[in-house]
């Protein structure tokens, strides 16, 4: 069996101490100095650091929560700073170091040795039958491209990746290429992440994005924290949370782990988070277990309308639901026509939560007036994910929480500029509106038939229907599910081709041909067309502001986003073409008038860009109560009760994300908060069922899953640790165990693999004999 080496049994080896129950404080600021000064020299660093989330530096390439107002002199977190100190290292990938090392023996590195060698600083090709990429001019990798894309039976035969990092700037253009291409196989990294958010919120309400801003949570009476690890992924969320329980929050957190952030948070940022005991942020913590929500909120769902028919009144807010909803009646009939025994039994065997926990909820739910429901990938990547969203917005819409301050929904995303790139039509499923709206103010006809979203990228890829795969930043074949059929496909394409910062496993899976086009990050100073540039970006609550890099680029090699997208436009469209290409490249001011024109709500871009703190795009159903769904109002869903099946013998498994690391870049072996160092193969299984499987604790084990297809999936040589999780789950490192999620496991309707709900069972360890 060939394995990836990321998923090399010999490369760590965990050791394990008890989990923490506080997040932040003096640790988290030691941890962040260490990294930084690591990686970039502690001037460099410093520098760097000043500006992040400044109003006049760069956004933080790390996650997409918003900043706020009040910025502290030190708007960022210990995690925040990881991906700084990452992005803006001294340290230097150059064509010596691609002479040194042959593509073979880099793609027998790790992951996490990959990304520690530096910033990508030079154009690198790596011919067919070559065992080593040598330097290439700007010139002639345009050309390869222009080539390889020109050799094309359709333009279908190519695809264009991005991940969500890419500025709005660089989106607009990027997608714009793409189009007057011919294509609209656009699929991008939301296709795994909030994709079934997206999907629900915009067939119950009219807009795909969260409908709450950071006062809205200061003015919460109750925060529902569902499926998120605030404390690893979003640290700065923690200070918010802790303001909102100021103000007379109460926070229910929902999670099959007991997440160290949620629990206690020491802010790093006062004296009392510092020296003292910090917050207590949950008040009331729900284990559930995975893929439990939807029969969780149905249940609150349930309860609240036998409430209001009991007092009528009492329970719902029902002149919001007859004057702004639709499919009302449709909702409560289904879901109160099971009869008490068999709804409960169904909601029990599905959440494993005792009822007096769900009653005590439902208490703080009909005493709070206002409420809002956060979520990420616990929520997002099941199977059932987009009738669960669905169903909180059922939740909301009952009570009237959604289009009132201090209420609504209040998905987290996860790239610092994922939204902002949906915004600007990196999609693979374009709105009419937007298409005319672009061929109008283009001159031309875009294509209209949708193109692949990332699973099916990878199916086309492997049954030899694409040619080129372009990757606007990413690490396609470790983010993506099933690496060893991802890394397949990879190799029948005849061109890949990433732009990108830092050096992973893509550039050296490849395809017949491969390009590494080294790219400005969100850190580094732009200079494009002789004068300072800056890019904007979109937070997770549909804020836009500007971002200015500040570090001097390692190399002048090195190209932003913007320019490698329009020179390669150029060469690929020909002269002729009359987009303004150079144009774009010599003033970024042009290209937001552009998109001003093209994608609503950005009028006056220009002068709104700089100002500082940026604009709120509009929300309409968060702006007026206007929802501009199919039927005009907010609509209620019917969401039959589902949970996932595990059979006899087998664990649910989720696949997460350790303290120490951004995706599948790694900063470190230590995942602090849950009391693991020096390795990420291990996995957390709760002691009972670990019990019952013959799983000791510190024992190794190999974790094979199970799905309808027969093949076989294995992870080798995994530690098991006894952990609190909830019973029948297990959890596990993303990305060595996306061997074990199968390609064609999907979420309906999103098509969002379901990372967090992989059926596996537990097999002897296989990894032994290579360890020896
Ligand atoms: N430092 C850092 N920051 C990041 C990232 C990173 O890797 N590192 N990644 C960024 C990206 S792209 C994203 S999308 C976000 C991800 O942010 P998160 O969604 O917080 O990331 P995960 O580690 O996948 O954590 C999933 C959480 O949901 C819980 N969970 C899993 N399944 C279920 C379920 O069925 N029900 C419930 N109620 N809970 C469940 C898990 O126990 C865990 O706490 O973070 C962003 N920010
Ligand atoms: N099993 C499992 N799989 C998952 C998930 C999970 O929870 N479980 N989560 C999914 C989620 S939520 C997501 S978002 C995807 C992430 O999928 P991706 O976005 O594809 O992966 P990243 O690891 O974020 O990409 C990191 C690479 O991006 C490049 N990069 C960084 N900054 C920049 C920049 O500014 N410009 C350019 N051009 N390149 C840059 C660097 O070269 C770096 O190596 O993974 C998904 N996969
Ligand atoms: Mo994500």
């Amino acid at each position: 069996m060939s394995r990836a080496p990321h998923e090399d049994p010999r490369q760590d080896a965990p050791r394990i101490g008890a989990p923490g129950d506080s997040a932040a404080g003096v640790p988290a600021v030691v941890n962040s100095l260490r990294v930084v000064g690591r990686q970039a020299g502690v001037a460099r660093g410093l520098l760097t650091l000043r500006d992040v989330n400044q109003k006049k530096g760069f956004d933080c390439p790390g996650c997409a929560w918003p900043e706020g107002d009040h910025r502290h002199a030190a708007e960022f977190c210990e995690n925040g700073a990881k991906a700084v100190a990452e992005e803006a290292t001294r340290r230097a990938v150059t064509p010596e170091f691609f002479a040194r090392h042959s593509v073979a023996d880099l793609a027998d590195r790790s992951g996490y040795w990959l990304g520690q060698q530096g910033r990508l600083t030079q154009p690198m090709f790596l011919d067919a039958g070559a065992s080593h990429y040598v330097p290439v001019s700007w010139e002639r990798a345009f050309d390869l491209v222009a080539e390889e894309l020109g050799a094309l039976d359709s333009p279908d035969g190519a695809v264009f990746y991005t991940s969500g990092r890419t500025s709005n700037e660089a989106a607009f253009l990027y997608q714009l290429f793409a189009r007057r291409f011919g294509t609209n196989n656009l699929p991008d990294c939301s296709n795994m992440c909030h994709e079934s958010s997206g999907f629900a919120l915009t067939e119950t309400l009219g807009v795909g994005k969260g409908s709450v801003l950071l006062e809205d949570l200061y003015r919460a009476d109750l925060i529902i924290v569902a499926g998120q690890n605030p404390g690893t992924n979003h640290p700065r969320m923690l200070t918010a949370l802790e303001r909102a329980k100021r103000g007379g929050a109460r926070i229910v957190t929902v999670n099959p782990l007991p997440e160290a952030g949620l629990q206690q948070f020491k802010n790093p940022q006062t004296a009392r988070g510092l020296a003292g005991g910090g917050t207590r942020l949950t008040d009331l913590f729900l284990q559930i277990r995975l893929g439990g929500d939807l029969a969780l909120f149905r249940a609150w769902n349930r309860m609240l309308l036998e409430a209001d028919r009991a007092r009528p009144g009492s329970a719902l807010d029902r002149d919001f639901v007859a004057e702004h909803t639709h499919g009302f009646e449709e909702f409560a009939e289904e879901l109160c026509s099971a009869d008490d025994a068999a709804f409960w039994a169904d909601v029990e065997r599905a959440t494993g939560l005792p009822r007096e926990q769900i009653d005590e909820a439902l208490a703080m739910i009909l005493a709070s007036r206002r409420i809002v429901v956060c979520w990420a990938m616990g929520l997002t990547q099941h199977r059932h994910s987009v009738p669960t969203i669905r169903e909180i917005v059922n939740f909301l819409l009952l009570r009237g929480n959604v289009g009132r301050p201090g209420a609504g929904v209040c998905p987290v995303r996860g790239h610092s500029n994922v939204q902002g790139d949906r915004t600007m039509g990196i999609v693979e499923r374009p709105t009419e509106e937007f298409l005319d709206a672009l061929g109008a103010e283009f001159g031309f006809a875009p294509p209209r038939e949708h193109g692949h979203d990332t699973v099916r990228a990878i199916r086309a890829m492997r049954d030899g229907k694409v040619g080129v795969f372009f990757a606007m930043g990413g690490n396609f074949v470790s983010a993506s599910p099933d690496t060893l059929a991802t890394e397949d496909a990879m190799r029948r394409c005849r061109l890949t081709v990433h732009v990108s910062t830092k050096l992973n496993r893509s550039h050296v899976v490849t395809g017949a041909r491969a390009l590494i086009l080294p790219a400005l990050g969100r850190t580094d100073r732009d200079r494009t067309g002789g004068v300072e540039q800056f890019v904007t970006v979109e937070d997770s609550m549909g804020m836009v502001h500007a971002s200015r890099g500040s570090v001097r680029p390692l190399s002048d090699q090195m190209r932003s986003e913007v320019a490698i997208v329009a020179g390669l436009a150029r060469r690929v469209l020909g002269a002729h073409d009359p987009v303004p290409w150079e144009d774009f490249t010599r003033d970024y001011d042009l290209i937001r008038d552009r998109i001003e024109r093209v994608v609503p709500g950005f009028d006056d871009f220009n002068a709104r860009a700089r100002r500082p703190g940026g604009f709120a795009l509009p929300h309409a159903p968060r702006d007026d109560r206007r929802f501009p769904t199919a039927t005009g109002k907010a609509n209620f869903t019917v969401n039959p009760m589902t949970a996932p099946e595990v059979p006899q013998g087998r664990l649910l498994l989720q696949t997460l994300r350790s303290h120490d690391q951004f995706n599948t870049t790694v900063y470190g072996l230590d995942d602090r908060y849950r009391g693991v160092r020096g390795g990420r193969r291990v996995v957390l299984v709760n002691p009972d069922d670990a019990a019952r499987l013959g799983l000791a604790d510190g024992s190794y084990t190999d974790i094979v899953s199970e799905w309808s297809d027969g093949v076989e999936r294995r992870a080798a040589h995994y530690l098991v640790v006894h952990y609190p999780t909830a019973r029948g789950c297990a959890a596990a490192y993303y990305p060595e165990t996306n061997v074990l999620v199968p390609l064609d496991s999907t979420a309906e309707v999103s098509n969002t693999p379901t990372s967090k709900s992989v059926v596996v069972r537990f097999e002897p360890d296989s990894g032994a004999a290579a360890t020896a």
